[in-house]
């Protein structure tokens, strides 16, 4: 520390220029002015230093970082950007000595690049670098360019002269603070992405789409991410600050979306979410009634660090895809239907059956849920071979440990693909999600188990994500995987047993019978047939005792009541095919659902004739009425408008204890209410945009509305 303090603290008298921070400084920046120290006789007197902030300045063009609410100048790597430095008197190249001093943290180093001194001078460069843009009377005009391995954060700006005394350094300004952010327009960044219209959508969309539901009954729900309100880019820089995240390390983008897995749960680090998967959510928020990340990162960064309550897979997957957009890092949320969990690299998902063919679910283990949400990143894989880098998978729901804590990823989408899942981090975990095999096995009279049936297509069935800058679906599914069936596929599951994952290969007798469950549309309350349909491929008869169970399950799969359960037996003629309907009552299943009102069906059964096991699984979900919102008044920035939403009742009971929480980027933050149904915002910004709602009481549920807007400047 202070060999520099001490030069500067001989210097008493000088004008306006103070010895301040940064509080301490290495050996090296200490030399490095030495070297170019020599004598000017009336030494720089720096009068302003101005960071071209506004919205007209040149600043805002070009680093696309027009639409942050803030008060500081943001910019991203690489590209350069320009200050204003006012002197006392003309600046004469030849004479005067000066730079200008970027410091993160509270102990500034060269070394660790949170020391970085930016010279005016063509001969005199360091990291960054600079030139002299224009120079008029006393104010000088310099241009700054980051290097593309920086430091993404929040740094101070100082401007250091060279004087006889020593360094005289301007005095800490923090309105001249900027942020610096990660750059995908720039090929020199590793996290560039060369495609103007993905880029507009996974970094500067605040609104996205999450899907969910059922493979063949898609839901979705509107989400915004807000990356850009007031408050959030904070937030986001705070939660690397509370995993205690060295700051040089803040500028590979491998290691800051590693520990954001990590920090978004709230599991082994107090990070920004707690999960809760319980169906009781009476101390904090239920995860369906979120309508965006903002509330919940302005929660976390205003509690210093309070886990917020509660969340579930695509919660944590829409909070950490903010957490990406809006430090410059292209994100997406991505839904995995029929997601396998919780087995290590092992491909086998197993369901026990007994000896007759029936369902036992005390030893069948739930670990394969409906679907899954997790976050793919975009960037360049220097740590790995060359076809690896691209879209990568980070996870944030806590499922299983990777060194030792709750977090996964990045992991190469393009490894899972080939089976190449040696790589770091976490690829077999993900390969198992998209990769497993359903093992059907029947318990014999002995205990032991043999394999009945291997259902190779159910897991992994189709992976989406939203569509580049439309409200469309966009089915990614073969960018993880090869088409089922395919000898690439086949290879790949070859390649991936080499590197431990275990598979199941008994070769089963194709069975001459069939079952299917096709799937049904049906809203909350109504009565409906589930339909079993059987076909034959036997020139002979075949009669069939059969079990069906309807049981109402978590989005994880974790079952909560039966509402069904029939033994019918079926007799099929040679080569017939045949519909056996299975009654389901409103009555029945009304007071046991669970928040995403999903019933799972499965049927198993045994063929007298020839001993076969016959099985077939479907989730039907149950559709939830929808909000219907609406706008009124006239769409102009800072001009009042009203909102309604509209809701009615499907039930015969009253619904009690009902929150309606609202939200629209750029035009109304988020509102909580359970009383009134009319609320006037007064939009900040211009543009197309939506206002999402959702009501949410105990007894219902993941209930949506949305409407679109476009606000006239
Ligand atoms: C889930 O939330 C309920 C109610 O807020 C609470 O009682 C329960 O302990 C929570 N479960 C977990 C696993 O945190
Ligand atoms: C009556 C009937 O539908 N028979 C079918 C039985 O199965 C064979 C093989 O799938 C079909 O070709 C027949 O049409």
């Amino acid at each position: 520390q202070s060999q520099l303090q001490s030069t500067g603290g001989e210097s008493g008298g000088v004008r306006a220029l103070h010895v301040t921070a940064p509080r301490t400084a290495t050996l090296s920046f200490y030399f490095m002015w030495k070297m170019i120290f020599f004598l000017t006789i009336k030494f720089l007197d720096i009068w302003d230093v101005d960071v071209l902030k506004r919205p007209q300045e040149i600043n805002k063009q070009g680093h696309h970082t027009h639409l942050y609410s803030s008060d500081f100048l943001i910019v991203r790597r690489t590209l350069e950007f320009q200050i204003k430095i006012t002197f006392d008197r003309p600046y004469k190249p030849a004479e005067d000595k000066f730079a200008v001093e970027f410091v993160i943290g509270p102990s500034p180093q060269y070394s660790k690049g949170t020391y970085i001194p930016v010279f005016p001078s063509e001969e005199r460069q360091s990291v960054w670098r600079g030139r002299i843009v224009e120079t008029s009377d006393n104010v000088v005009t310099m241009g700054i360019t980051t290097s593309p391995e920086c430091i993404v954060g929040k740094y101070m700006i100082y401007i250091g002269v060279v004087t006889p005394y020593g360094i005289r350094r301007t005095r800490r300004d923090p309105s001249t603070d900027i942020y610096i952010l990660f750059n995908p327009w720039s090929p020199a960044d590793p996290v560039f992405l060369d495609d103007e219209e993905e880029r507009e959508e996974c970094v500067m969309n605040e609104l996205g789409i999450i899907y969910h539901g059922a493979y063949d009954d898609v839901s979705e729900r509107a989400w915004n991410y807000g990356q850009f309100e007031f408050g959030v880019l904070d937030a986001c820089l705070f939660i690397m600050d509370k995993a205690d995240m060295p700051l040089s390390n803040r500028g590979d983008v491998i290691k800051v979306t590693r520990v954001a897995s990590a920090m978004l749960n709230s599991r082994d680090d107090d990070g920004v979410l707690v999960g809760n998967w319980s169906g009781d959510y009476t101390y904090g928020v239920p995860p369906t009634s979120w309508t965006g990340s903002v509330e919940i990162l302005l929660d976390y960064a205003g509690s210093r660090g309070t886990p917020v309550c509660y969340a579930q897979c695509w919660v944590y997957a829409a909070v950490f895809n903010t957490f990406l957009r809006c430090l410059g890092i292209p994100g997406r949320v991505v839904t995995n239907f029929f997601s396998a969990h919780d087995n290590d690299g092992n491909l086998k998902m197993d369901i026990i059956l007994d000896e007759n063919g029936k369902l036992d679910r005390n030893r069948t283990k739930d670990s394969i849920w409906n679907y899954h949400c997790w976050n793919e990143c975009f960037m360049a894989r220097s740590d790995l071979p060359p076809g690896f880098g691209g879209w990568q998978v980070v996870d944030a729901t806590p499922q299983e440990t990777s060194d030792g804590m709750f977090r996964c990823g990045p992991a190469s989408v393009a490894a899972v693909k080939h089976g190449q899942i040696c790589y770091p981090f976490d690829a077999p975990f993900v390969f198992a999600e998209v990769n497993s095999d359903v093992i059907f096995y029947r318990r014999q009279k002995d205990g032991t188990l043999e394999v009945v049936k291997v259902n190779p297509t159910h897991v992994g069935r189709m992976v989406l994500t939203k569509a580049v800058l439309h409200d469309g679906r966009r089915d990614i599914t073969d960018q993880y995987k090869f088409p089922e069936g395919s000898p690439e596929e086949r290879r790949v599951l070859e390649k991936a047993e080499e590197f431990g994952c275990q598979r199941e290969k008994a070769s089963l007798p194709q069975s001459d019978v069939e079952v299917e469950i096709p799937t049904l549309d049906v809203r909350v309350g109504d009565n409906f047939d589930v339909t079993l349909q059987f076909k034959n491929h036997s020139d002979q008869r075949r009669t069939a005792d059969v079990y069906v169970t309807g049981t109402v399950v978590y989005y994880t799969g974790v079952p909560s009541a039966e509402v069904v359960f029939k033994t019918p037996k079926v007799k099929l003629d040679p080569l017939q095919n045949k519909d056996e309907k299975v009654l389901v009552r409103g009555e029945d299943y009304m007071h046991k659902l669970v928040e995403q009102a999903n019933i799972h069906f499965i049927t198993t059964g045994k063929i007298k004739e020839t001993g076969q096991i016959i099985t077939a699984m479907k989730v039907i979900t149950i559709h939830n009425p929808k909000l219907i919102v609406k706008v009124t008044g006239s769409p102009r920035v800072s001009e009042e408008m009203y909102v309604s939403v509209e809701f009615t009742n499907p039930f015969k009971f009253n619904l009690e204890n009902v929150h309606l929480r609202m939200e629209g980027p750029g035009i109304m933050p988020f509102k909580r209410t359970s009383i009134t149904w009319t609320e006037t915002f007064s939009p900040r910004r211009a543009g197309s945009t939506k206002l999402i709602a959702s009501l949410d009481c105990a007894a219902l549920r993941q209930v949506y509305g949305e409407t679109e807007l476009t606000i006239q400047q």
